[in-house]
């Protein structure tokens, strides 16, 4: 997989707006500043396509890009578990995160993001229960990679897989700001696509 091209499509602020396509989508969640915009971008080779922000909680929008002109979808989800929203923004979040993961028709693969250096907390708990519960296909990506040397944070990844109790290889770690680890996330979304090319067995 090699991202040729990327450019935004469009934003969903309501469950109304939640595109129902059929290219195939890969939604990117976690909690607010954990690097997912700026792990799209990263992948994506695009300095500005999704807006980050030092401030966390700034995107309260599903926000979609396209890859090489229809290959795939990035889905920037806003962020979880922001402390600094009142609880009715929380419900309305939760409410759209949840509305994306029920409804959208071409999702196949979450990437769930988690700061290299913290505890998966009850928010990213109950976010991975979640997909287990719906049986969604999700992958761990490990953020932040260059806050730790290499040895701590191969350590961190293997502690992180057993907290969660996911095989250690189900970990991905990137550094969006070292661009780091970008070739391991290329090559599980090929394999994400690919498996979704494969005929059904009558
Ligand atoms: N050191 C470091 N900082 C990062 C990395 N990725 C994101 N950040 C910073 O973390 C903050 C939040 O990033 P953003 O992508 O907006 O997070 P989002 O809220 O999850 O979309 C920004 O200040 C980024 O510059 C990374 O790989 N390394
Ligand atoms: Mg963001």
């Amino acid at each position: 997989m090699v991202i040729k091209n990327a450019e935004f499509i469009t934003s969903a602020g309501t469950v109304e707006q939640i595109i129902k396509g059929s290219t195939p989508e890969i939604a990117v969640v976690g909690r607010s500043n954990v690097g997912k915009s700026s792990f799209i971008n990263f992948m994506c080779n695009h300095g500005r396509l999704a807006k980050t922000s030092k401030e966390p909680g700034r995107t309260r929008l599903i926000n979609y890009f396209d890859v090489n002109k229809g290959e795939f979808i990035f889905v920037d989800l806003p962020g979880y578990g922001f402390a600094k929203v009142n609880d009715n923004e929380k419900a309305k979040w939760g409410k759209i995160i949840e509305a994306y993961l029920q409804e959208s028709t071409g999702l196949k693969n979450v990437f769930v993001l988690l700061d290299i250096r913290r505890e998966p907390n009850a928010d990213d708990v109950q976010m991975l229960n979640y997909l287990y519960h719906y049986n969604i296909p999700f992958t761990i990506i490990a953020t932040k990679g260059d806050k730790l040397s290499r040895s701590a944070g191969l350590k961190r990844k293997r502690e992180i897989a057993n907290a969660l109790k996911v095989g250690v290889g189900n970990v991905l770690l990137t550094s969006s700001l070292n661009k780091s680890g970008a070739q391991e996330v290329l090559d599980r979304i090929e394999n994400i696509l690919e498996v979704e090319e494969l005929p059904i067995e009558e």
